[in-house]
């Protein structure tokens, strides 16, 4: 396991104002790991900024914090001009810069920046940067982290963490998941999260156009090379008849996913109007963060995606299959 930096430690130390960041769309780690920390460098008396392009999701609004998140670049500019130059960016989770947003290069002007992430294809950007890829989540490296800084969880920050880990995991059931994972969400349950609070936040949460819309998606299943391929589509109409957006669909894949004999299961998601985004999953030895790639998109072995635009779904589909079935040597 690959330890803090020192000078990644030296670099958050002497940071008198932060602002923290993550990737678009951020996910349970994303905002675990960012509220989580945020929480920590307040606590060391450093003024913090938490730095979105977009709003946090419904289904992450109970994350302690999550109603500090800002999403104005008018105030990110007061904030660093309020820094005095004692002023320092921490990019959470993010695999690659550009996956910061349309602001990434505006965003990587704060120096100096500083990157901790465990995405798989990460080569390392930022002045100072601690990637590891085989930690279950950011979530565990902050843990890390906090500890050689010498400081405590608060309650709120350990759930923010908990999140993180769970949510990056599939709560404890994927292959990343560790022996020090497990290690590091005892600790966090010994200071005092409830792990079913957390699962309750997280998963008995749907509302009824959602599982509506689930019913939709759910019906657009089509199954592939023997039922090793799963794929299920959502369109702009289906989210129009059950009043839902495509945040609702986000558990969606690991449904199709847990058909026994899939080996890889694909969703496409009608964004907007010919913007296809793709999420694929898989499991066994099927990389999908290789096939994303080649689409230009990103992730992890067994969790990745990609965007096109100016193409329709089936599209999108007919030019995936053939890669899907070279890496699975069907
Ligand atoms: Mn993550």
């Amino acid at each position: 396991m690959i330890k803090v930096p020192d000078s990644l430690l030296e670099a958050v130390h002497r940071l008198g104002n932060v602002v923290l960041t993550t990737h678009v769309n951020p996910d349970g780690d994303a905002l675990g790991s960012l509220l989580g920390l945020a929480d920590v460098l307040r606590r060391m008396e450093k003024r913090v900024f938490r730095f979105l392009p977009e709003q946090v999701s419904q289904n992450y609004r109970f994350l302690p914090d999550s109603d500090c998140v800002q999403n104005s670049i008018e105030k990110l500019n007061q904030f660093i001009v309020s820094s005095r130059e004692d002023i320092g960016l921490i990019v959470l989770d993010c695999g690659d810069k550009k996956r910061l947003g349309e602001n990434w290069s505006e965003l990587l002007r704060i120096r100096p920046s500083i990157v901790i992430d465990h995405h798989k294809g990460n080569n390392g950007f930022g002045d100072f940067y601690w990637i590891d890829p085989d930690r279950s989540s950011t979530g565990e490296m902050i843990f890390d982290l906090v500890e050689e800084l010498n400081q405590k969880l608060t309650l709120q920050a350990a759930k923010c963490l908990f999140t993180a880990i769970v949510t990056d995991t599939g709560s404890f059931r994927y292959g990343s998941t560790t022996s020090y994972t497990f290690e590091v969400a005892r600790r966090l349950i010994e200071d005092g999260v409830s792990p079913d609070e957390i699962g309750d936040a997280l998963y008995n949460n749907y509302t009824v156009g959602q599982i509506r819309l689930m019913q939709l998606v759910l019906s657009s299943l089509q199954m592939f090379n023997n039922d090793q391929i799963a794929v299920i589509q959502v369109t702009r109409d289906m989210l129009t008849k059950t009043s839902t957006t495509i945040e609702d669909t986000e558990n969606f894949i690991n449904m199709v996913r847990a058909i026994k004999s899939v080996q890889v299961a694909v969703f496409l998601k009608e964004v907007e109007k010919e913007v296809v985004g793709v999420s694929l999953r898989a499991k066994g030895g099927c990389d999908v963060a290789d096939v994303a790639a080649r689409f230009g998109g990103g992730g992890h072995r067994n969790a990745a995606g990609f965007k096109q635009s100016g193409i329709e779904l089936s599209e999108v589909l007919e030019r995936l299959m053939p890669e899907l079935r070279k890496e699975l040597d069907l």
